[in-house]
């Protein structure tokens, strides 16, 4: 008998609604995240407009899927460009700064700086890639803002380096393409929408708090977006795309709300 074609009891109902509200929770992102459980538009709630009997597996992941998607078009419409993060005093900086990865501190990737060149691929004029010195001649900015996964925690830090939207400017990339996606050392990968690859908060950063980079919070460079949650900040950033086909990403294939909006 296939998995979820298996007799579900009473129990196994009230364990699989525990279950499925607890994925809504991670599927869903942002503003609309929160307007959605306002409105009480619950999982059951769903699984009624929809007509999915979401004691079935395979229903029930279709109805989180269909969530998540009307959750990213709604964070899409939401998303603001003139809206900014909460900024931060020095002071309030979390020391020291969490290290998180899919993959323990002693996996980080060792990254050779002086070697390093970030590739360019997709819709960008000028697709040379970059050195590290070629990027620390562009402006360079710092900016305290928080970090919040989605595992349940927060930190406060400085990250330093070029406003993005300077970066995508200066490489002629196609600024009305979809999306920016990211390829990194390790196996992460991850992709944004353009609106918010062009918020003036979003920093190509190259350093934290005043010093370069340290190899555990991403050297050579991360993509720090504190309009967004942690697991949309790659860090190894080794191929920068820009694309119209949608790029998906590490997290977000599993589950993880595309959008993830913090
Ligand atoms: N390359 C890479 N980037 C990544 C990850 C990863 O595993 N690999 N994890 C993401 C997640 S889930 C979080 S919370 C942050 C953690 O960043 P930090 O180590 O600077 O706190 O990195 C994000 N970017
Ligand atoms: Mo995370």
């Amino acid at each position: 008998m296939p998995e979820n074609k298996k007799k579900i009891t009473r129990n196994d109902k009230s364990d699989l609604l525990r279950e499925a509200s607890q994925l809504l929770e991670r599927r869903l992102s942002g503003e609309s995240r929160r307007h959605f459980l306002k409105m009480g538009l619950t999982l059951g709630g769903m699984a009624l407009l929809t007509g999915c009997d979401i004691s079935d597996n395979s229903q029930a992941e279709e109805v989180l899927n269909r969530m998540s998607r009307v959750n990213d078009r709604l964070q899409g419409l939401l998303f603001s460009q003139t809206q900014l993060a909460p900024v931060y005093q020095e002071s309030q900086i979390t020391r020291p700064f969490p290290f998180n990865a899919f993959y323990g501190e002693d996996e980080i990737p060792k990254v050779n700086g002086e070697d390093y060149q970030l590739e360019l691929a997709g819709l960008i004029q000028d697709k040379r890639p970059w050195t590290l010195p070629q990027l620390h001649h562009l402006q360079q900015v710092s900016q305290i803002t928080r970090h919040i996964c989605v595992e349940g925690w927060s930190a406060i830090g400085r990250w330093d380096g070029v406003p993005f939207k300077h970066f995508l400017q200066a490489i002629g990339a196609d600024l009305f393409a979809k999306y920016v996606s990211f390829k990194c050392a390790d196996d992460y990968y991850t992709s944004i929408d353009m609106a918010t690859a062009l918020h003036p908060q979003t920093l190509l950063a190259l350093g934290y708090d005043g010093n370069t980079l340290p190899p555990e919070y991403g050297y050579p460079m991360k993509l720090r977006i504190p309009t967004k949650l942690g697991y949309k900040n790659p860090k190894h950033i080794r191929v920068i795309e820009v694309t119209n086909r949608f790029p998906g990403g590490y997290w977000e294939d599993q589950g993880y709300n595309w959008f993830g909006g913090s």
